[in-house]
C-alpha cells in the first residue's frame, strides 16, 4: 500500500519539478553568438557539398547540433560593394530598399530617421543584454556598429595571428575572460564577425600549403598548379556568356591574384586561398565554443553561422558577390542552440535581414517598429519547414536596372539589362533538377574536359524553352509584384513601367535641381 501511494505521489511530483525546472531555465535569459564571415559561398563548406576539401569540423558539428538552413539568402545590394547594404540588413531588418543608403530611401519617406537607434547592438543593450562586437572595418553601418557597448573592430586579412582571422577570435575570448573574472551574468549578444575569406586571401603557411595554393601577385604569371587545391567548381565557365550589367566592377577584374583570369590554375588556387582562409575561421570558433563550453554557457547560447553574401570565383564564369546565382545570392546558415532539434535540415526561405526579428524573439525581446523581418523560430522549433513562399534578389550596382531575381518552390527566375539595353536575358532555372544552374556553355565539351562533369540534357536555362512558357509567365509576375512591394525603383524593358519612370534620385532628376538652381542664379543676377 505504502508502495502504491509512493509511486503516486511520485508520479504527481514530477511532472511539478520538470514545470519548476523548465521555469528556472526560461527565467535565464539565453545568450547569443552571431558569427558571420566576410564572402563565404554555401557550396565551399561540407554541409552544402559534401565531397568540399574544405575542412570546417567545428561547422560541421555546430550542424550536427543544430539547424542547417538550405534556403538563407541576403536580399541583394544597389552598389557594387554588396557587404555594405548586406549588413545594413543585419543590423535593422529591413528591406533593401528601404534602407538608409538605399537610392532616394530618405527622400521618399522609405526610411525613418535615426534607425541606428533601433539596430541590433541599441535594441539588445536597452533589453539588458550586454553587447560586443569584432568585424571588419569599412563597408559595413558604422552607426549601427556603435551601438554594441564594446567594440574590436579591425580589417584583418593576413596570414599570422596578429594579422588575421586569430585576432578576432582573440578578442571575443578576451571578452570573454573579462566577463568571467568580473562574474558578469548579465546575458550576452556577441557579434564575432571575420574579415576573411575576402580577398585579399593571404591564409596562414600552413593552411595555404595544406589546400596546395601561394599567394599570387606576380600579374605575368599564372599560379603553380597543385593537386592539393580545390577541384574547379561544377558550375565552372572560362568566361560569364553574356554582359550581366557589371561585368568590370572591382571584383571582377582586379582582385589581386584572379584580376580577369579564369584559367583552371588561377581559379584552382584562389579557391585553395578561399578555403585557407575559411579553415582558419572555422579554428577560432573552435576556440570561442570550448571557451564557452569552459564557462558553462554553451548550452544556453544560440550560435548562428553565415556569412553576409556568398560568392562565386570561378562559377558561371564569375569571380565576385555581383551576381544572384545561388552561389552568390544565397548564403550559409546554422543555428544551434536550446530546443533546437540536433542535425534538423530545413529549406527555411529566409533572408539575413530576419535575424533582428528572430534574435529578439528568442530573447524575448518586442522588435523595434522599423523592423521589416519576420522571426523565423517557427522554423527553429520545428513548427514550420518554410517562412516564406517567395524570394526576391537584386543587384543594380553597374547598369540599371541590373539583375533581379525570384524563387518559388523549385523555381527561379532572373533578368538582366543594361542601361543602354543592349543587353537583355532571362534565365528561368529548376533548382532541383539543376541545382548548379547549368546554362548552354556548360555543356560545351571543353568545360567538360576541365570540370570532369557533363550536364543532363534538362539541365539549362529553360526561359525561352515553349514547355515552360506558363511558368515563365507566373514568375514574371511574381517578380514584378514583388518589385512593386519591395519599392523597387526600377522596371525592366518587357515589364509596366509604373510610372516609376526615371528614378527621382538618377541623374535625370538632377538637371531639374541645377534648372531651378539656374533659375535662382538668373534672378539674383
Ligand atoms: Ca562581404
Ligand atoms: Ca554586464
Amino acid at each position: 500500500m505504502f508502495t502504491r501511494l509512493a509511486l503516486v505521489l511520485t508520479l504527481i511530483a514530477l511532472p511539478i519539478s520538470f514545470t519548476s525546472k523548465a521555469i528556472a531555465a526560461e527565467k535565464k535569459r539565453p545568450n547569443i553568438l552571431f558569427i558571420i564571415a566576410d564572402d563565404q559561398s554555401p557550396f565551399d563548406l561540407k554541409i552544402y557539398t559534401p565531397d568540399s576539401k574544405l575542412e570546417t569540423p567545428n561547422i560541421d558539428r555546430l550542424a550536427a547540433q543544430g539547424m542547417v538552413f538550405d534556403g538563407a539568402y541576403q536580399m541583394g545590394s544597389f552598389s557594387g560593394a554588396v557587404c555594405t547594404p548586406s549588413r545594413h540588413m543585419v543590423m535593422c531588418g529591413r528591406t533593401v530598399w528601404h534602407l538608409p543608403i538605399a537610392p532616394g530611401a530618405m527622400q521618399k519617406n522609405l526610411c525613418p530617421p535615426a534607425l541606428e537607434k533601433n539596430t541590433l547592438g541599441a535594441v539588445f543593450n536597452r533589453a539588458g543584454y550586454d553587447t560586443m562586437r569584432t568585424c571588419k572595418q569599412g563597408n559595413s553601418y558604422d552607426g549601427a556598429n556603435k551601438q554594441f557597448t564594446v567594440v574590436r573592430d579591425a580589417t584583418k586579412r593576413g596570414g599570422t595571428a596578429e594579422t588575421g582571422s586569430a585576432w578576432h577570435g582573440e578578442q571575443v575570448l578576451n571578452y570573454l575572460n573579462d566577463r568571467q573574472s568580473s562574474k558578469d551574468a548579465d546575458p550576452f549578444l556577441i557579434y564575432f564577425g571575420f574579415s576573411h575569406p575576402h580577398d585579399t586571401r593571404d591564409g596562414t603557411p600552413e593552411l595555404l600549403k595544406k589546400y596546395g595554393a601561394t599567394n599570387h601577385t606576380n600579374k605575368n604569371e599564372l599560379p603553380a598548379a597543385n593537386p592539393l587545391q580545390p577541384p574547379l567548381p561544377p558550375n565552372y565557365l572560362p568566361a560569364h556568356p553574356f554582359e550581366n550589367s557589371h561585368l568590370n566592377v572591382r571584383d571582377e577584374v582586379a582582385v589581386p591574384g584572379v584580376w580577369g583570369n579564369r584559367d583552371e590554375r588561377t581559379i584552382r588556387n584562389e579557391l585553395g586561398r578561399e578555403f585557407a582562409c575559411s579553415e582558419n575561421i572555422d579554428i577560432q570558433i573552435g576556440r570561442v565554443l570550448k571557451k564557452l563550453e569552459d564557462m558553462g554557457e554553451l548550452d544556453n547560447t544560440y550560435i548562428i553561422y553565415t556569412s553576409d553574401h556568398g560568392m562565386a570565383i570561378g562559377r558561371h564564369g564569375l569571380q565576385g558577390k555581383q551576381n544572384l546565382y545561388e552561389h552568390t545570392w544565397r548564403v550559409p546558415f546554422i543555428v544551434k542552440g536550446p530546443g533546437i532539434k540536433a542535425g534538423s535540415r530545413v529549406v527555411g526561405n529566409i533572408y539575413l535581414l530576419d535575424n533582428l526579428a528572430t534574435l529578439c524573439d528568442l530573447a524575448g525581446i518586442t522588435p523595434p517598429d522599423s523592423n521589416e523581418g519576420i522571426s523565423y523560430r517557427p522554423v527553429l522549433e520545428g513548427k514550420a519547414e518554410t517562412m516564406r513562399q517567395v524570394l526576391y534578389g537584386t543587384y543594380s550596382g553597374g547598369g540599371k536596372p541590373g539583375m533581379r531575381c525570384v524563387k518559388q518552390g523549385d523555381w527561379k527566375l532572373l533578368k538582366y539589362e543594361t542601361s543602354d539595353g543592349k543587353s537583355r536575358v532571362t534565365q528561368l532555372f529548376n533548382l532541383k533538377e539543376n541545382p548548379n544552374e547549368f546554362i548552354k556553355e556548360h555543356h560545351d565539351p571543353k568545360v567538360i574536359a576541365l570540370t570532369g562533369i557533363t550536364p543532363e540534357a534538362n539541365q539549362l536555362n529553360l526561359a525561352d524553352d515553349p514547355k515552360y512558357a506558363v511558368k515563365r509567365k507566373e514568375m514574371e509576375a511574381i517578380l514584378l509584384s514583388e518589385q512593386r512591394r519591395l519599392n523597387d525603383p526600377y522596371r525592366f524593358w518587357d515589364q509596366p513601367k509604373d510610372g516609376i519612370g526615371e528614378v527621382d534620385d538618377e541623374p535625370a532628376a538632377k538637371p531639374a535641381r541645377n534648372k531651378k538652381k539656374a533659375e535662382k542664379q538668373e534672378k539674383a543676377k
